[in-house]
């Protein structure tokens, strides 16, 4: 592993001395103990990044497709030189299980650049429409990054890659509290060969290095994935600018299980899939939806499944899953638990206390609550912990309405049978559903295809085609 310079920003192709701000620790979740420092930035180093990517987009705007694709697949190369390290670095500063880091936290990185090679093949950067006049799409220019800690290089990864393969130039502010993937993540574009200025690296906080570029009158576009209440202040600080924002935020998302699915089968998926990455995914299966008729059996699977999730250090593997990611989660998961006990929810599994054997670490157990009305605050505010609440309704049009009854719109799942009936009544519901993703049985979205949310879970899509899209203006031209 070579030393990371954590003190240091990339900017214009070079490590680069912060201009101000000041450093902050990084503490490993498990132990609480900081393993590293890094330099937080300032208004002026944001004004060097984008100075240096506003001289880079001229010529980067001016690559072919076929330049591009040789860019990413040389990127691919990077990562996978460096694939155990970005794993390892994830493990130790957001605290994923390192089986999960393996197969997922770093494997995303990949994923979603496959997703956007097979896009940008097919992309058509100028065509003739139906009336006659020539339409471009030419890369918006200065892109702003700003990105959260619980899927770290994935969000990046949604992010740079589509910029990339659009022609656009960009600045990065990865969270404060998981700066080093991204610090690897910015070696392997400069061993790849990413031109100086195409991407540049600045840590900082929120207040500091994201609001001004957020601000900055030299970028024109921010995208932005962490919480809505930031995703907010955002687009105040964007709006005097008139630049484009685009947003992936947070959610709440319904798990449907349809009367006759087979619901030892659908109750595990569902709350292993909530629990997973404790908890800590925007599109999580928080809120499950159950037949009044199977209520209480569901319940029961649900408390069997909480039981037998192992919680563990992230530095082992297998597939327990790890401690939060900071005080501040601890504390905010530790408070929804117990607004649910205040307002009549029943504890089914888990509740507020330590798992057994953790002194330190911001380890909570995988809780599960019943006898949840949707009006509750654990049915409507994102947790962003290991929490299920489970819900009942009376038959399909009441499953939409609850799915439908909350401010976010990013994920849903429907759990059918396997008859062609039950498939056609998922499908139906899935076409009812206020929301950006539906995944019918346990199925994923792919790489390459839309990722975003409605209402309060953003604006925008991420991923393939429409990720490109996101980084491009339109122009008509008429000849
Ligand atoms: O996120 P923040 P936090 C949700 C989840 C979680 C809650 C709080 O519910 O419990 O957010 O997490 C930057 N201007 N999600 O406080 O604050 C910040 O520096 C510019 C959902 O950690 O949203 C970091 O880089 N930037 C989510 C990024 O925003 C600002 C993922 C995320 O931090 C800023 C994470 C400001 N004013 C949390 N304030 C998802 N959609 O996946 C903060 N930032």
């Amino acid at each position: 592993m070579t030393e990371l310079k954590t003190e240091r920003f990339y900017i214009d192709g070079q490590w680069v001395a912060p201009l101000g701000g000041t450093t902050v620790d990084v503490i490993n979740p498990a132990t609480e103990e900081a393993f590293a420092t890094v330099a937080l930035g300032s208004s002026a180093d944001v004004d060097a990044a984008v100075a240096a990517a506003k001289a880079a987009f001229p010529s980067f705007a001016r690559t072919t497709k076929t330049e591009r694709l040789e860019l990413l697949a040389a990127i691919r190369e990077a990562y996978q030189l460096r694939y155990d390290e970005m794993a390892a670095a994830i493990t130790e500063e957001m605290g994923a299980p390192i089986s999960l880091s393996d197969r997922a936290q770093a494997a995303v990185g990949i994923g979603h650049l496959d997703g956007v090679v097979k896009a940008l093949e097919g992309f058509e950067f100028e065509h003739e429409n139906a009336v006659g006049d020539l339409i471009l799409h030419e890369p918006i220019g200065v892109c702003g990054f700003i990105t959260p800690w619980n899927w770290p290089i994935n969000q990046i990864a949604l992010k740079v890659i589509p910029a990339l393969a659009a022609g656009c130039t960009m600045v990065l502010k990865p969270s404060e509290l998981t700066p080093m993937n991204a610090l690897i993540y910015a070696e392997i574009l400069h061993e790849a060969g990413v031109p100086k200025g195409v991407f540049n690296l600045v840590n900082g906080d929120g207040p500091g290095v994201g609001a001004a570029l957020s601000a900055h009158p030299d970028v024109a576009m921010i995208s932005f994935t962490g919480s809505t209440r930031a995703g907010v202040e955002i687009s105040k600080a964007a709006a005097p600018t008139v630049k484009r924002v685009t947003l992936e935020l947070g959610g709440k998302s319904p798990n449907i299980l349809l009367d006759d699915c087979n619901l030892e089968e659908a109750v595990t998926r569902g709350a292993r899939h909530c629990f997973q990455n404790t908890g800590q995914s925007c599109n999580a299966p928080t809120r499950m939806l159950v037949p009044e008729s199977r209520y209480e059996a569901a319940m029961e699977i649900a408390k069997e499944v909480a039981e037998a999730t192992e919680v563990g250090l992230p530095s082992q593997p297998g597939n327990h899953i790890g401690p939060l990611v900071s005080q501040p989660q601890y504390d905010k998961v530790q408070g929804l638990i117990q607004t649910a006990i205040d307002e009549g929810a029943r504890l089914v599994a888990g509740g507020p206390d330590r798992p057994e054997g953790f002194n330190r670490g911001y380890f909570v157990r995988p809780t599960v609550f019943g006898d949840v009305t949707n009006d509750m605050t654990i049915a409507q505010e994102e947790v962003f912990g290991p929490v299920l609440a489970m819900i009942s309704y009376a038959d399909d049009e009441d499953a939409v309405k609850i799915a439908n009854d909350t401010p976010y719109g990013l994920a849903a799942y429907v759990q059918t049978g396997d008859s062609a009936e039950s498939k056609a009544r998922g499908m139906a519901i899935a076409r009812e559903i206020r929301a950006g993703m539906v995944h019918l049985n346990g199925s994923d979205i792919s790489y390459g295809s839309p990722f975003g949310g409605y209402k309060l879970s953003g604006n925008g899509r991420e991923g393939g085609v429409y990720g490109i899209e996101d980084f491009c203006e339109i122009k008509a031209i008429s000849v």
